[in-house]
């Protein structure tokens, strides 16, 4: 037009580069150049996943150059770089929070609309990298996030699991997995860096010998060898140019056959050799809070960690640094202790192989790691068996016995003649079977402790690693948890970011605590309307997806209540379901009563080998079609388990929900993340006073939220009394009804014996309490359904709680992270200047 071109005379036309440029028009290009010259495909042949492949590399084209000047930027002798070592990264899709964090969500979805295609339709063909199982993983991921946006350098190291965790499907009832292959179709997200591989040994033996300076030194002998190779994907900031890596290690084997036992015709047996190293990295353990471990898990464990030890040292020695100064360039967190063995290699690297005195490792150590501890089950703490442990890491074994034995002459010094106190320390659990503590030795060789919520952190010091809040007290802090704010808003619930922002400017997704000006708009009739009618629509979005993937049609009018999370005992997800048979009671015996129409959603995985995990899931459906298909109902109440719930799948669900399910025993949740980002998005909570509700109630107020069950301390208390589970099925009829009806088979087809474990269980030890909190969950429950009714009040009391949330942003966490343990401060990136064709 004439308008365009007296534009183009006035300035100096510059055409775009088509891997960089960001107008429409040149997205367009690349978009179309990607899907012919990488996927190799044109219009005609292109399938949706063609298409969704040919935008990840246009995206990726367009955050290369903030990569390169990063690694650039933080690769200077004087940076201090944090590395959290986890198991596990719950990354969820990258597409869409790619396009958020590069701030060019708009003008993509025009150059996808433009080329008759539909963005979201691209984003959702995505298969998310499910490597981990719930909330440490997850958690490990909104950290990386804030890690980029704080411009903190970083890099997250873990396992490049060949597939993740299982895809669930339900089959009459029941939990079926199904192999993830996430890799299926190649990722776009990850580049090799087959030139950084590194070495790993594996059993064997160790010999004494002295070194030519006269020396004790002892060297390790293994039995065979593993190459670790890394594979990159980058994390970027919210709109700036920093992007930091994520490290992930694949296992293989270090020649791709054994040519000895090839020139004797040992074909299969030389490929065996291979297949048997490539086992390592094959599959993420689908438990979280583990029961036992398996040997390969050790191996996983020691595998991604030498690796990431190794990688760490190599870069420090690169930008010139003396490994007598590790700490001062290197902040390494353990994410539980599936890492912690690391504290032991880190020695085995810094005195065997580099020849530092003992002391000096030592110091180096501690100074380097610091320890987070996400959980206060019992049978969820790590031990292993000492016979499988040196079979494995012999020298490793003979590690940990020195850093015991040094370790228990300083308990002694302290605590003179409290032999107990030594056993209970001891990194070694004596007795016909022998383990390695692994808690201990996170404790023992790191500078930091925390837990991950005020309650979880005191218990920490007052019960599961008490004697060590006694030996070093000042090691010892919270952090409480934190979700980012851009994928569990901005990307989730893009409705309610614009309604935000609009009304108090968009400083909020950098810096939540601007949430708080939100409450202006509480009591603002025009503003809460606005507010009811985004939920409103999420709950439609969510309606649907439910009808397109189990059938069921649910009423968006309805008030959504949600429990998405691992089912567990622990939570209680059997304690809602008592819930939701109280009530379907009552309108059996009164079908005229008048109650708030309610959907009930279950989300979640069980542990393949959780028996009574998965016995809840059949229980939940079994439930659903009594329920959803009684006409006395009539509609009143749903039930839905929604199979296969994951990152992507809570992304639909947080946003959606009014009511938020938070009801684990008090003393059990060590913080829960999900509570946060139900919250943030205007859902209520019902819970009890566990991990970090406790502080989501302090902050939103205790008017904003409905409080039911024991206290920690009076579970204790009860506990220590005798509890007896009877009694309250003896002394409350409705509960007697309930627990009857699983017993008797009115609720499972007739099979009187399904539910019999379950109900075994909770008459006859009941390890959570769920009965002895039944009364007080149903009366809240009550009261919820009540406050619903007045649509006004509960709006208010929704935009009190996201206004409130911002203490919960993970970016408040990781500075804290950042002042109190890592010492690690922000560096600014310069984008190197990108030649750029110009006309
Ligand atoms: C979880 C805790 O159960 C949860 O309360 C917490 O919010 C989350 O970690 C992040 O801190 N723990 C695990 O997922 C887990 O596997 C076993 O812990 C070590």
């Amino acid at each position: 037009s004439d308008k365009k071109t007296a534009a183009a005379a006035a300035a100096p036309v510059q055409i775009e580069d088509d891997r960089t440029g960001l107008s429409v028009e040149t997205l367009k290009r690349a978009f179309a150049d990607n899907l012919f010259y990488i996927q190799g495909k044109n219009a005609d042949i292109a399938t949706l996943n063609d298409y969704y492949m040919a935008l990840a590399y246009t995206v990726r084209d367009r955050l290369l150059q903030r990569w390169l000047s990063t690694i650039k930027a933080q690769l200077k002798p004087e940076v201090k770089v944090v590395y959290y070592l986890s198991a596990e990264f719950l990354m969820g899709p990258h597409l869409g929070n790619n396009l958020v964090s590069l701030g060019i969500y708009d003008q993509v979805r025009q150059a996808i609309q433009e080329s008759g295609l539909n963005l979201e339709e691209l984003i959702a063909q995505e298969e998310e990298p499910g490597l981990g199982n719930g909330g440490l993983g997850r958690l490990a991921a909104c950290y990386l996030d804030s890690l980029a946006a704080l411009e903190i350098p970083a890099v997250g190291y873990g396992l490049r699991y060949e597939f993740g965790i299982f895809d669930q499907e339900i089959r009459d009832g029941w939990q079926v997995e199904i192999t993830d292959k996430w890799l299926r179709y190649g990722n776009p997200w990850e580049i090799a860096r087959p030139e950084a591989t590194v070495e790993v040994k594996l059993g064997g033996h160790t010999e004494a010998f002295v070194d030519g300076a006269g020396r004790y030194r002892v060297r390790w002998i293994p039995e065979r060898t593993i190459v670790g190779v890394p594979y990159d994907t980058p994390v970027l900031g919210f709109k700036n140019n920093a992007a930091n890596t994520l490290r992930l290690w694949k296992a293989e084997a270090p020649e791709s056959f054994d040519f000895q036992a090839f020139n004797l015709g040992d074909y299969y047996g030389a490929v065996n050799a291979k297949m048997y190293s490539e086992n390592i990295s094959k599959v993420l353990y689908p438990n979280d809070e583990p029961l036992q471990g398996r040997e390969l898990r050790l191996e996983q464990q020691f595998f991604f960690v030498s690796c990431s030890l190794q990688d760490i040292i190599r870069r420090h020695l690169y930008v010139g640094g003396k490994l007598e100064d590790l700490h001062n360039s290197a902040a390494i967190q353990l994410n539980d202790t599936h890492p912690s063995i690391g504290i032991a290699e880190l020695m085995r690297l810094l005195v065997d192989e580099h020849n530092i005195d003992w002391d000096t490792a030592w110091q180096i150590t501690q100074n380097t790691f610091a320890y987070t501890n996400h959980t206060l089950l019992p049978e969820a703490l790590e031990r292993w068996p000492l016979s499988l442990f040196g079979s494995l890491l012999p020298r490793h074994l003979e590690i940990i016995f020195e850093i015991n034995r040094r370790f228990l002459q300083e308990v002694s010094a302290k605590f003179p003649g409290d032999t107990g106190r030594l056993a209970r320390l001891s990194l070694i659990q004596e007795g016909p079977e022998k383990f390695v503590r692994m808690a201990h030795l996170a404790s023992a060789g790191s500078h930091a402790i925390n837990g991950v919520a005020a309650l979880h952190s005191e218990l920490l010091k007052r019960d599961v690693l008490r004697d060590f809040y006694e030996l070093s007290p000042e090691k010892f802090s919270n952090k409480t948890n934190g979700v980012t704010p851009r994928r569990w808003i901005m990307l989730s619930n893009p409705e309610l970011a614009f309604l935000i922002s609009e009304s108090i400017g968009d400083g909020w997704i950098k810096n939540l605590g601007e949430l708080r000006e939100l409450e202006r708009f509480a009591n603002d009739k025009e503003f809460q309307s606005r507010w009811r009618q985004i939920k409103l629509n999420n709950k439609t979005n969510l309606a649907e997806y439910i009808r397109k993937r189990t059938g069921l049609v649910v009423d968006p009018h309805s008030l959504f209540d949600i429990q998405v999370k691992r089912i567990h005992e622990y939570k209680r997800q059997h304690l809602n379901v008592l819930y939701i048979i109280t009530l379907y009671n009552r309108l059996k015996q009164n079908p005229e009563l008048e109650i708030t129409p309610r959907t009930f959603i279950f989300g979640g995985k069980a542990a393949p080998g959780y028996f009574m995990a998965k016995l809840i899931i059949k229980l939940i459906n079994s439930v659903a079609d009594v329920v959803n298909n009684d006409p006395d109902v009539g509609g009143r109440l749903k039930v839905v388990f929604l199979p296969d719930y994951n990152v992507t799948f809570g992304q639909r669900v947080y946003p959606a929900a009014e009511l938020s399910e938070q009801i684990s025993t008090a003393g059990k949740e060590a913080s829960g993340t999900g509570n946060m980002k139900f919250s943030m998005n205007g859902a209520l909570t019902i819970g009890t006073l566990d991990g970090a509700n406790v502080e989501i109630r302090e902050e939103a107020g205790e008017e904003n939220f409905f409080l039911f069950g024991l206290t920690t301390e009076e579970v204790y208390a009860l506990k220590a009394r005798g509890y007896n589970p009877r009694d309250y099925y003896n002394g409350n009829p409705a509960l007697r009804q309930v627990i009857d009806q699983l017993a008797s088979g009115v609720l499972s087809s007739g099979e009187t014996h399904l539910f019999a474990p379950l109900v075994d269980h909770l008459l006859n030890r009941d390890e959570y309490l769920l009965l002895a909190d039944y009364q007080s969950y149903v009366e809240c429950q009550d009261r919820v359904g009540e406050a619903y009714r007045d649509q006004e009040h509960w709006t208010r009391m929704s935009i009190l709680n996201s206004a409130r949330m911002g203490k919960f942003s993970s970016d408040r966490a990781i500075r804290e992270y950042c002042e109190d343990i890592w010492g690690a401060v922000a560096v600014d990136v310069v984008l190197e200047e990108y030649v750029q064709a110009t006309a």
